[in-house]
């Protein structure tokens, strides 16, 4: 009986100091497993008389089924604490917002060019840019606009004194030069576009001296104007969200294209507001042609292998349309009330599979 005991207290002080569930489980092994020390006193009850080995067994089974009992409430008690600590450590604040409230708002400037950027993109236009100040024969002589031809002064050009002697430089009032050096300096097939501030002499209600183009050019053996009509129509289709847009093409002129074209799409206009879709209207969108075949032998192509189609987008005019903002002026004020009211989410950056403004 003494040995009982003493087993007893050896076995419930060791399940209380284990550590680990994998503890508990060695001591039950050593213990009451096939090569316990509880199993063989229970073999060597055998060897007692018969009144002796029904008080120790009976001894036995209980301190078999005590230490049982002790590792069994152990165990649980382990698995409780447990999970009690991984929840401690698991756990979060589901009041804290799901990330940190962005400040910031993209000016509809920017939203709009990446918009027509990831519209084109998609198509397989790459975008290129260029210098801001421009030289007479980049902005004007390639592009077939001669000196004191009348479209110079038209284009109320901001000039700046050049490097000395005659030449003068200006600031572009489009971003035709662009595409210009490209062709000057490369081989077509040429598939580009050209985001980027244009600078004409002018300001009222719907003209700033300074302003925003995206301009379009395709160069290639067969390209026509079936190509030219496919691209803007489906162009202005993604651009404002609207499938079967109608479009018509209105003969118009530009001395750098020839044939050239204004875009309409279908609008109606009702009660001072405008919706652009389905009706009985029409609204001027860009303008268009075909490249005229000097502005193509100007940067050193063979008119007679390749053609081309051209177009310029004002972004000012498509964000204003698009996102109902009535005053152009209010572009260029850096008021903050007015970006958070127009702004975009720098998060949203606008392409053809997310979706142009989520
Ligand atoms: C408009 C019209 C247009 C072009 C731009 C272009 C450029 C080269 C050659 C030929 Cl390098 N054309 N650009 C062509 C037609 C129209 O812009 O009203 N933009 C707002």
């Amino acid at each position: 009986m003494e040995d009982l005991d003493s087993l007893r207290s050896e076995l419930m002080t060791s399940v209380e100091g284990a550590a680990s569930i994998d503890d508990l489980e060695a001591i039950r092994v050593a213990e009451m497993g096939k090569k316990g020390r509880i199993t063989a006193m229970m073999k060597g009850l055998g060897n007692l008389d018969p009144e002796t080995r029904k008080a120790a067994g009976q001894n036995l089974n209980k301190l078999k089924s005590d230490v049982a009992d002790a590792l069994e409430t152990r165990k649980s008690e382990m698995a409780d604490s447990e999970l009690d600590a991984r929840l401690m450590d698991e756990r979060m604040d589901m009041t804290l917002p799901p990330r940190p409230e962005e400040e910031g708002r993209i000016h509809p400037i920017s939203q709009t060019i990446e918009e027509v950027v990831a519209i084109l993109g998609e198509m397989g236009f790459s975008v290129i840019e260029g210098p801001d100040i421009e030289d007479d024969w980049h902005n004007f002589t390639a592009l077939n606009i001669p000196p004191d031809h009348p479209a110079r002064q038209e284009h109320d050009t901001f000039y700046l004194p050049g490097n000395g002697g005659d030449e003068r430089l200006v600031l572009r009032t489009h971003t035709s030069p662009v595409q210009i050096r490209t062709m000057e300096s490369g081989e077509p097939p040429f598939r580009i576009i050209v985001p980027g501030r244009t600078y004409r002499c002018d300001y009222d209600a719907t003209h700033s001296p300074m302003f925003h183009q995206v301009e379009g050019l395709v160069v290639d053996r067969e390209t026509h104007m079936g190509h030219l009509k496919g691209c803007l129509i489906e162009f202005c289709r993604a651009f404002f969200g609207v499938d079967d847009l109608p479009a018509r093409f209105r003969p118009s002129y530009f001395p750098f294209t020839e044939p050239s074209a204004e875009m309409d799409i279908g609008c109606t206009r009702e009660g001072g507001g405008l919706r652009i879709g389905h009706g009985d209207d029409w609204l001027e969108i860009l303008g268009c042609g075909m490249v005229n075949p000097k502005v193509l032998e100007n940067c050193g192509i063979d008119s007679s292998v390749y053609q081309g189609f051209a177009f310029g987008i004002g972004i000012e005019r498509m964000a204003m349309l698009k996102y109902g903002i009535p005053d152009l002026r209010t572009f260029y004020e850096s008021d903050l009330r007015w970006l958070r009211h127009y702004g975009f989410s720098p998060l949203n950056v606008p392409s053809m599979v997310g979706g142009l403004n989520q």
